[in-house]
């Protein structure tokens, strides 16, 4: 008989790193893992993990061949700053990954008469404001506004968005043969911080070095300038948004996506908060027009009342006690471990 799973892509990252943790906490959860990667030895026991690439369909025609998958979440993307540089390469894995991610879960939904859970998490970077002047006046953008997206990575995500609905709602929609039954749930998360992994190829990573580097006793010099804001929030909280938007009843949902956010930054207010934990810290601004061009298109702040009211959303970190009580004393302890 086949085992059922909760299928895992971009395992390796950050959010996957995360997030098979806290699926793992629920011993009842049997999970199965994709990556070009493999993963680190913390994880490596809490799931079965496959190294290879999503674009490979004969290695996803034998994961169903072998698994039930009840739920998906599709973590594999290259993120903004990388996708500038291989715009083409993003595409084919933040775009056609999905569309063969969705094609699966169609499959397993028809072959098993059943709906198959499909979690999307998508970006700030489907925000495109055209000028500082638009982001100041705008403040806490809507779910549907500004939907103009500057980056690679962004039009990705916003069409991986339209796709996921599309297979939602109306996929083969005159074909005769059984229905096919996605969930599809989405969040748009802000810049994410952990205190346990770096991000690589994204566009707020500048938040998460900054103050990694300064536990390490490392200068840095930061890419936007000091007024620079976005949203920010923190892994867990990240983990917390996927895992409670797959718990929620269907019919409490209005929308299939979702902004979550939990506190908004300039980079100097990150950099004051990192100073007063490492006063020694070596801070300089050094922007660099094309990547602080990309944050001056994403919003200041996201409004996500729509996640607030409808599936009871709310971090459990705000900006004081991301701080004081997950970053700055983990972070602290992770740098203290590894000098000692
Ligand atoms: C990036 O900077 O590309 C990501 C994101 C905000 O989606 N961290």
């Amino acid at each position: 008989m086949r085992k059922h799973v909760i299928f895992i892509t971009g395992a390796s990252g950050e959010v996957g790193h995360a997030l098979i943790r806290r699926l793992a906490e629920d011993g009842g959860n049997r999970l199965l893992s994709l990556d070009l990667h493999s993963l680190p030895d913390d994880i490596r026991p809490l799931t079965t993990h496959m190294v290879g690439d999503i674009l490979d369909t004969s290695l996803l025609g034998r994961l169903v061949s072998e698994y039930e998958i009840d739920t998906i979440y599709h973590l594999a993307a290259l993120l903004s700053t990388r996708s500038e540089f291989t715009p083409e390469m993003a595409h084919q894995v933040n775009v056609e990954g999905t569309l063969d991610l969705l094609k699966l879960a169609a499959e397993q939904s028809q072959w098993r008469s059943r709906p198959i859970q499909f979690l999307f998490p998508s970006s700030i970077a489907i925000y495109g404001m055209p000028d500082l002047e638009s982001k100041n006046l705008y403040n806490r953008v809507r779910e549907w506004e500004w939907n103009q997206p500057r980056t690679m990575y962004g039009c990705n995500k916003v069409y991986g968005e339209m796709l996921g609905t599309y297979f939602c709602n109306h996929y083969r929609q005159l074909a005769t043969e059984q229905p096919v039954h996605i969930d599809f749930r989405c969040v748009r998360f802000p810049g994410l911080i952990s205190a346990f992994t770096l991000p690589s190829g994204g566009t707020s990573d500048y938040g998460p070095e900054m103050i990694h580097a300064a536990a390490k006793g490392e200068a840095y010099n930061c890419f936007v300038r000091e007024d620079a804001r976005i949203p920010f929030m923190t892994m867990p909280d990240a983990v917390s948004a996927l895992l409670t938007l797959a718990a929620a009843p269907r019919e409490k949902l209005t929308r299939l996506i979702y902004n979550v956010t939990s506190f908004s930054l300039s980079a100097g207010e990150i950099r004051d908060r990192v100073i007063a934990a490492f006063p020694a810290a070596e801070i300089r601004f050094e922007p660099d027009a094309k990547r602080q061009a990309i944050i001056d298109s994403w919003p200041a702040d996201l409004d996500d009342s729509a996640a607030r009211r409808d599936w009871g959303w709310h971090p459990q970190y705000d900006v004081a006690t991301a701080f004081e009580e997950y970053l700055i004393p983990n972070i602290r302890e992770r740098y203290r471990e590894r000098s000692a």
